[in-house]
């Protein structure tokens, strides 16, 4: 078996977008067809994130044909722990394998994924701006008790994945802090989980969210951030970059407290030092529309190949 397969980074996030020999998941709407690949084909998202092949950072992208007449292309994101909503970085390093393939050029396409459709500019070769699916805050100030931590408070809400946003980061957001972060963050969504904290549905809140001050930028051209963000995904690997779905959590929750209005600028900074530039506008409806500016590069292109004598050829789980 094998696969042609771009990896890029996103702000230092790493996306691998699937080009020959992913699954057929048929027709149907993208929610259906995301279900179709978690029942059917894990294995293969197993094969294609997992080590030795991939790592724990790595998000995955398949694209696939759209349902919709007004978009041009469809996408569904997956990690090493299963399969997102959508993803701001991944979308950011879609656009620019797109344009390294000589498939997208400088403009607006329209993307569905599984949560709804996004608008994707691909602005220079390696950098695009993505606008988000309406991103909402669902609690305000939400006090969970947690092992070691004590009283931690913050805020849940939707940016395209389900989001624990809170400033009481337990040390320094820096690379150096990483495992205590991800220690941290993980007995946070633990004691979401048991203290019955979920989106309106039920759905988990899979991904915790640190903020602090942010850093000085290391150049004079840099923009200086308004903050800074350590992300904890479902699998347990932090984001590389500042998190495009994190941070139109961030944009809906500050406009919400009345703390940024439209049309104004949030840099939002990674644990890494990456940034992103971003705002929101409101729609007709009101909702929070996030716009997320950031740059991406390619790695590799590469075909995997998983020989049928492999032990490992569906990852080391
Ligand atoms: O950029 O939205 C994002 C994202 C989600 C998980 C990893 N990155």
């Amino acid at each position: 078996m094998k696969m042609h397969v771009i990896d890029s980074h996103t702000e230092g996030e790493p996306t691998r977008v699937v080009l020959t020999g992913g699954p057929e998941l048929g027709e149907g709407p993208l929610w259906e067809r995301r279900q179709r690949f978690a029942d059917e084909y894990d294995h293969v998202r197993r094969r294609l994130i997992l080590e030795p092949r991939g790592s724990e950072a790595m998000v995955g992208a398949l694209l696939c044909e759209p349902t919709r007449d007004d978009c041009d292309a469809a996408v569904i994101f997956f990690n090493n722990a299963g399969f997102l909503g959508m993803c701001g970085h991944g979308m950011i390093g879609v656009a620019v394998t797109l344009s390294y393939l000589d498939r997208l050029s400088p403009g607006e396409i329209r993307v569905e994924t599984p949560v709804g459709v996004v608008a994707v500019e691909l602005t220079s070769p390696n950098e695009a701006t993505v606008e988000n699916v309406p991103s909402y805050s669902y609690l305000r100030d939400v006090t969970v008790q947690v092992e070691g931590l004590g009283e931690v408070t913050g805020d849940v809400a939707w940016g395209g994945n389900w989001f624990f946003l809170t400033e009481n980061s337990p040390c320094e957001i820096v690379l150096s802090n990483a495992q205590e972060l991800t220690r941290a963050a993980s007995s946070v969504r633990t004691s979401l989980a048991e203290q019955g904290i979920t989106g309106p549905n039920g759905e988990e809140i899979d991904h915790i969210e640190f903020f602090s001050a942010p850093g000085e930028p290391e150049a004079p051209e840099v923009l200086q951030a308004h903050s800074r963000n350590f992300v904890l995904c479902p699998g347990n690997a932090y984001d590389r970059s500042p998190c495009g779905t994190g941070t139109s959590a961030k944009l809906a929750c500050l406009a919400e407290r009345g703390a940024l209005a439209a049309g104004e600028t949030w840099v939002q900074e990674s644990v890494i030092g990456s940034r992103f530039v971003t705002s929101y506008r409101t729609n007709d409806a009101g909702e929070v529309i996030a716009r997320i500016s950031g740059r991406a590069f390619i790695c590799s292109e590469s075909t995997l190949v998983w020989q049928p004598n492999d032990p490992f050829a569906n990852g080391i789980a």
